[in-house]
């Protein structure tokens, strides 16, 4: 059993027993991933909110001991209720949003993974170079207002790709937790971008996941950025099989990014709830909501923006993540009004 420090407050370190890490220990996936592998970002980060990282599909399943408990205290849902889908963006309320002016840009993303390959904790460079060729093509046939050009990680100049990153546009390097999982192996190889002219529409290549589609645009007009990754998936789709279980939903890297894998952000001004965070904070928990720095996950939140987004995925349907995001947001705008 993993020696946790004290401090470990990860959904591992709470959730994992020593009769749980005994069954599991010696168990391989397909695709030879193992427990250690997939906990040991919340062994090696204290800090970790979760922890832990699926090699593939079969990991849900051969590990599900330990995934459930975290998928059920994450998502609030049980593992096993089935997870519904709504991509109608008539279905909607907009009507508790009528100001939009602190709204400074609005990012949906999906993760997606391709069916029958690892996922990226366990995939091999030769796997890895694969999916970006199939993704790559895929890509490529795109038209209208989704036409683009791919750009690998390799052979893009350090200038270029800084630049990007600070714009919001380009991943960075994974962090100390995606390293501790193995996704950073063979940086950057496998790894590039996709967008078209305007960069409302964009795709990231073997990062945490094979795929982040991902539509965003400056201001507030949440209905657009969702319409516009609605019509990219539905075009997507019929070129990628991705992976996709009943009960769990689009199947992903981290727990967190199961069911939907939507994550439906704006970057919000909120000069004075920034000096009341527990308010913030509170909102935030009611509408299921999450706060992150303007920089990305893990990012310092220490400014007057915020990066606001929902946080459940599983057993909520698309609809109902942006909603969350919607009504969570006319809340934070009139308790910014109020304070
Ligand atoms: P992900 O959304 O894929 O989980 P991150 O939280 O790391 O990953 O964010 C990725 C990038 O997207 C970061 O550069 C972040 O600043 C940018 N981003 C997220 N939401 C927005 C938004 N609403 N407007 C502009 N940029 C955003
Ligand atoms: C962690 O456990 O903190 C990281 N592996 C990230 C988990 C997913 N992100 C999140 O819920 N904010």
């Amino acid at each position: 059993m993993p020696d946790f420090t004290p401090e470990n407050h990860s959904l591992v370190a709470q959730k994992l027993t020593p009769e749980i890490y005994a069954a599991l220990k010696e168990i391989k996936t397909p695709h030879d991933f193992t427990l250690d592998q997939a906990i040991n970002s919340a062994l090696l980060n204290p800090d970790s909110a979760i922890g832990i990282y699926a090699g593939d599909e079969a990991s849900y399943t051969l590990f599900s001991p330990i995934f459930e408990p975290i998928i059920e205290a994450y998502h609030g849902v049980k593992a096993d209720q089935g997870h519904p889908s709504d991509l109608d963006i008539t279905h909607l309320d907009l009507t508790p949003l009528s100001d939009t002016s602190p709204i400074m840009s609005t990012r949906i993303r999906v993760g997606r993974n391709l069916k029958g390959f690892a996922l990226g904790a366990a995939t091999t460079k030769k796997e890895r170079l694969q999916i970006e060729t199939v993704i790559k093509t895929a890509l490529l046939q795109l038209t209208g207002e989704l036409q683009g050009d791919y750009y690998p990680l390799d052979g893009m100049s350090t200038e270029v790709q800084q630049q990007l990153i600070q714009d919001h546009f380009l991943f960075k390097k994974g962090d100390r937790f995606l390293e501790a999982a193995g996704l950073n192996r063979d940086w950057p190889s496998g790894r590039g971008i996709f967008h078209n002219h305007n960069k409302s529409f964009l795709v990231w290549v073997n990062e945490e996941d094979e795929l982040r589609i991902i539509s965003m645009q400056e201001g507030g007009d949440i209905k657009a950025v969702f319409k516009r990754l609605v019509e990219a998936l539905e075009t997507l789709q019929e070129a990628l099989e991705f992976a996709y279980s009943n009960r769990l939903g689009y199947i992903a890297s981290c727990p967190t990014n199961l069911g939907t894998s939507m994550r439906a952000s704006v970057h919000i001004e909120l000069p004075k709830l920034a000096q009341k965070r527990t308010l913030m904070q509170e909102i935030c928990e009611q509408h299921h909501l999450q706060i992150r720095g303007i920089h990305g996950e893990h990012s310092d939140e220490g400014g007057l923006v915020f990066d606001i987004s929902n946080k459940r995925r599983l057993g909520i349907s698309e609809v109902r993540c942006v909603q969350d995001l919607i009504d969570g947001v006319a809340a934070l705008i009139a308790a910014e009004a109020k304070a």
